[in-house]
Order: C-alpha cells, then structure tokens, then sequence
C-alpha cells in the first residue's frame, strides 16, 4: 500500500513541475473515476444578502459597497423551485446571509415547503456558517439546528463557509464567523446523522500555500472519522467590490498545482469538484487532467461569486456543458447530489 504523504511533504509538491505534478494526480483521478467527469442539473437559490457577519472577502452582502439588501418571500421562492422543478433541475442549492431580521423559522419552514411539494427534489441548504449563526442568534446547539434541518427536509449540506481554517488568516478574512473548530464540529455532526456534505476552501488571497495544506490535512483527518464528505471544492477568490483588496488574482499555475495538490493529499474524499464558477470554464476544463473529476453543474443563477466579479449570473445552458467536456476528451456523467450515476451523455 502506499504510504501516506505528510504535511511537509504536501508542502514540497508545490516545488515541482506543473507537468509532472498534473501527471501524478491525473494518474490518481484515472484510478478512482477514469474519464467520467461529474456534474448535475442544479440550480442555486440565494434568498437573502442581510447579512449580521462582515468577511472581508465577500461582495455578495448588503453593506457600503453593495447597497441592495433583498430578502426573498417563500412564495418567491417557491415561484422559482416551481419553475426549475418543471423543467427537469434535480438539486437546489440554498445558502444566505446572516439575516437577523428573518426568525428562525423563516430559515426552515421553506425546506419543509419544498419537500413537500417535491420530495424528489434533493435540498442542498445552509453551510455550516449559517448553522452557527442560526445556533448564536436563537440560543440553540448545533445539534438542535441539524436537527431541525432534517426533520424540515435539507438532504444534505453545502460546503461553504470553510474559507482557510488557519486561525490567524481566519481572523484576518472573517473574523467573528464560526470558527474552524466549529465548522468540522458542525460537519462531523451532520455525518454522525448518516447525512452526506461537501467541503470548500477559499484560495489565492493573504493565504500562503503552508494554510492549503494545513486546510487539507484538517479535512483529511476528519473525514478518517466520518467518511462523510463526497466532494473538496478549492475556490478561487475572486477580487472585485470586497473589503480584501487583492489586486493580482491567483495564476492558472497556482489554480492547477493547487487542484493537482489537493487530489494527491485528500486520498479519502471521493470526488475533487472545479468550480467553474470561480475558475472559469476554459480552466475548469483543463482541471480534469490535474486531478478534478466533477464540474458542480449547470447552476442556472448564482449570485455570491458572481458579486465579486466571476462570470457566473446566469449560469450554462446543460447543450453546451455537455458539449464542452466531451471536446476536452472526457465523459460527460450526470450524477445526483450524492454522486449517483444517473446518465452518461
Ligand atoms: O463560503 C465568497 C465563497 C462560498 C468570494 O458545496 C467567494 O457543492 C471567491 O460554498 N471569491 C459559497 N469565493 C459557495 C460555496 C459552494 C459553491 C459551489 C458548490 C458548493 C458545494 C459550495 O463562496 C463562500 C465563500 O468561501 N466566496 N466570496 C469571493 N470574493
């Protein structure tokens, strides 16, 4: 058996060759999945940008520089989980702000709302930052908030909210949101219900290249415990309308070792997702040789990362998704939200 690689060695990879690196990963990515590329048909719902928490890295809530608060009626939303439900969309994916205004229930009753009208719609709702929030605000432990969640009808859990667990970045980029800590207690709990999550990881701000592996190695060891996260998700920061100030955005070099990194030192999460949302498509396509084999999915309408610049708002239409990674030589396979195979295209 092979031996694992340590967090100095992880470290090192990133002194090698992009090539040899993509090599080394790709070799991994063709051992668990061959040519299958993942994706899903879903659709992103962001009901509200009220948000009680302050990140320095985020353009998608209402303050000084984004002054356009919204928060969504259940009806509205319902009007949209209508329309994508007839047209076919298996899974939506449901996060917010930290809106202190809404009640606790307003958070809740539209998962049951949905679940009841479609209950063969997968809900993918609340990262573990608006777990803690909705725990602060409504004097509740985390195990009463999960709990809510599934008796309410969330299926399974988003991955956001992760940033960088390095404390001391943690506190630079988002200080007084749940904690590392806090966030894998939050997972782990969600796991030990037999629930399935994703897990994320902001890259290519104040973060050095020793915080990715420290983040790695953080979900490594966890998920030695649970088995519970189907998918690792480096995002790439993206630099516009926020407080971070970053002026260079990460290179493709970096984004490809980073993804090739995370593939060869995550050898227990199944399935390693390029956001094209963050990355783009042209390089999200060309993560499938460094080690990706998921592509999130056709994503319809996203608002979070389309606010700090991506060119994300209005999604791709699933023709084109299709066609795109068939003509970078892989396999299109639409999975469900869990990573069953439902249609190889
Ligand atoms: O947690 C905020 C990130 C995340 C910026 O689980 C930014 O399948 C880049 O977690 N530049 C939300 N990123 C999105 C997310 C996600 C997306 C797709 C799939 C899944 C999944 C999860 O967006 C936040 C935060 O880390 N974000 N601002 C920014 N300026």
């Amino acid at each position: 058996m092979n031996k694992r690689i340590t967090y100095d060695e992880a470290l090192a990879l990133y002194d090698l060759d992009l090539f040899e690196l993509g090599e080394m990963a790709d070799k991994i990515r063709q051992d668990k999945h061959g040519k299958k590329t993942y994706f899903n048909i879903n659709r992103h719902i962001n009901p509200t940008n009220v948000c009680a928490d302050i990140c320095k890295f985020c353009a998608y809530s209402a303050n000084r520089k984004n002054p356009n608060p919204y928060t969504m009626s259940h009806d509205e939303i319902m009007e949209i989980v209508k329309d994508v439900e007839s047209r076919g969309i298996k899974e939506v994916h449901i996060v917010s702000a930290h809106n202190p205004d809404t009640g606790l229930k307003w958070y809740l009753d539209i998962f049951k709302t949905i679940k009841t009208t479609y209950p063969d719609l997968h809900v993918k709702a609340l990262t573990a930052a608006e777990v803690d929030f909705l725990a602060r605000e409504y004097d509740k432990t985390y195990d009463e908030i999960l709990d809510l969640m599934v008796e309410n009808g969330v299926d399974s859990m988003p991955g956001g909210g992760a940033e960088i667990f390095d404390e001391n970045v943690r506190d630079y980029i988002c200080k007084g949101k749940v904690t590392s800590e806090q966030w894998l207690d939050i997972h782990q709990k969600w796991h030990e219900r037999g629930k399935m999550s994703n897990v994320t990881m902001l890259f290519g701000h104040v973060e050095s290249r020793a915080n990715r592996i420290d983040h790695m190695m953080r979900i490594r060891d966890l998920q030695d415990k649970t088995g519970g996260f189907n998918a690792f998700i480096p995002l790439v920061y993206q630099t516009e309308n926020n407080y971070l100030k970053i002026e260079n955005a990460v290179t493709a070099n970096e984004v490809l070792k980073t993804m090739a990194i995370s593939r060869i030192v995550l050898d227990n999460v199944p399935n390693l997702k390029a956001y094209w949302v963050t990355s783009t498509v042209n390089l999200a396509l060309v993560c499938q040789e460094f080690g990706a084999n998921d592509l999130d999915g056709t994503i319809e309408k996203e608002s979070i990362n389309s606010a700090a610049g991506a060119k994300s708002a209005n999604g791709v239409d699933l023709e084109n998704f299709v066609a795109l990674i068939k003509n970078s030589g892989f396999e299109p396979v639409e999975r469900d939200s869990v990573y069953n195979e439902i249609k190889e295209w």
